[in-house]
Parts: structure tokens; C-alpha cells; sequence
């Protein structure tokens, strides 16, 4: 099982499509922001869920009458998953999880967004469970987060972005925990996507393989 998502956040449809046809054999799904999916529509969910399953990295954080339009439409347009953020309160968050699987935002990979997520990632994180979100995000170029967190839910899958750009390695984001790296402009800024891939998907094997 491949435990590399793809964070495709191009702006332009023919590269995108192209470049998630190229990696599919590398990835578990891939995930679409707002750069590719205002620059190209919704119906580029449903073209590349025919290659790979999508993730919608929407960041819902609305009230839940909002979220759960919006977790609707990426349903509609095959999306297999979506991300929003826990600080909305727990019906905000099952506003999602009825409708599609869930990803809440447990911490971010950015520096500065520590300030709050440190300080209530704990209750982010009890909200999540409660409405049956089933994964968690948590910051490969914090390490020592992901751990924290997947102990408050080992029962929940960790996906992690902050991988090669930001800074982070796969490695140390397996070994504190992660069940999946996200990797954006490591991979398609790369002039050999296919092998960056590669090497990463080779890192996280012998990673497991020697824990
Ligand atoms: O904490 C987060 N950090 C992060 O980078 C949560 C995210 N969803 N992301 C997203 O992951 C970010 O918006 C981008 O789509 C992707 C990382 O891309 P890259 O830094 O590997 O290019």
C-alpha cells in the first residue's frame, strides 16, 4: 500500500491531469486546494478521482448549515474525502462527516500557527473523534506534534503535509506516527516527479521496515 498523497496544486488543468496520470502507480490519492479547483472548476474533482481518489483540502470552518453545502458539492463531484477544521465546534465538523470522510486539522505545518493550534490541538482532537472524523493532520515539519497527537487518537489515521518544501521528511513524520505523507512542490516542481516519488515512497517502506 502506497502511503504517498499527492498535493496537486497547480493552476492549470491539462498539467494537473497529466502529472496525477504520470504518479498514479506512486500515490494512495490526491489532494486539490483552492488554487486548482478556482482556477479550473469542480469538475477537475471528477476527472481526477477517475485516476486516483481526492481529497478535498477545503479547510471548511463555517457554520454547519455552509460546511455541509459545501461538504455536498465535493461529494457530488466524486471527491472521496475533505478536510476542515475542528475549532468550528462539533457540528460543524458532523455537518462533513455525514456527508463524506472527514479530515480534521489537528496542527499546521507552518511555523506560526503553533501560537494557537499547540494550545488546543488536544481539543481539536477530542471534537474530531466525537464526530467521527477519520483522519487527523498533523505537521511533518513538527515531528514531535504528529507523536503527541497520534497518542491523544491512535485509532485515527495521521496524514501529514510539510514534507520536502517545508522542510519535513517523510522518515521522521512515519516514524512519530503519520500513516501518510503529503507531498506537494517536492514532487511536481521536481524535473522527475516519478522519481522523487519513487525515493519517497523508498524512504517510507524501509522506515517501516526497520521500526
Ligand atoms: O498544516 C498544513 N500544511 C500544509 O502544507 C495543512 C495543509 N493542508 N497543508 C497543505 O499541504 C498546503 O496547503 C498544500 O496544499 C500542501 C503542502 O504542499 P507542499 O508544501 O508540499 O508543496
Amino acid at each position: 500500500m502506497k502511503r504517498l498523497i499527492l498535493a496537486l496544486d497547480l493552476e492549470e488543468r491539462g498539467a494537473a491531469l497529466d502529472i496525477a496520470e504520470l504518479l498514479k502507480e506512486e500515490i494512495a490519492a490526491i489532494k486539490v486546494n483552492y488554487p486548482l479547483v478556482l482556477s479550473t472548476g469542480m469538475e477537475i474533482v471528477k476527472e481526477l478521482s477517475k485516476i486516483r481518489p481526492v481529497i478535498c483540502d477545503f479547510k471548511v470552518a463555517d457554520i454547519p448549515y455552509t460546511n455541509g453545502k459545501i461538504a455536498r458539492i465535493a461529494y457530488e463531484n466524486g471527491a472521496k474525502a475533505i478536510i476542515c477544521h475542528g475549532f468550528m465546534g462539533k457540528e460543524s465538523i458532523e455537518a462533513c462527516s455525514s456527508v463524506l470522510a472527514t479530515i480534521v486539522v489537528a496542527e499546521m505545518s507552518n511555523e506560526g500557527s503553533g501560537d494557537f493550534f499547540e494550545k488546543y490541538s488536544q481539543r481539536i482532537v477530542e471534537l474530531a473523534i466525537d464526530a467521527k472524523a477519520i483522519a487527523l493532520i498533523a505537521p511533518a515539519t513538527k515531528a514531535e506534534r504528529i507523536a503527541y497527537i497520534k497518542s491523544m487518537a491512535p485509532e485515527v489515521k495521521i496524514l501529514s503535509p510539510g514534507v520536502g518544501a517545508q522542510g519535513g521528511r517523510a522518515s521522521d513524520a512515519i516514524k512519530n506516527g503519520a500513516d501518510f505523507v503529503i507531498v506537494g512542490r517536492a514532487i511536481y516542481n521536481s524535473n522527475d516527479p516519478v522519481t522523487i516519488a519513487k525515493k519517497i515512497n523508498g524512504e517510507i517502506e524501509s522506515t517501516l521496515t526497520s521500526a
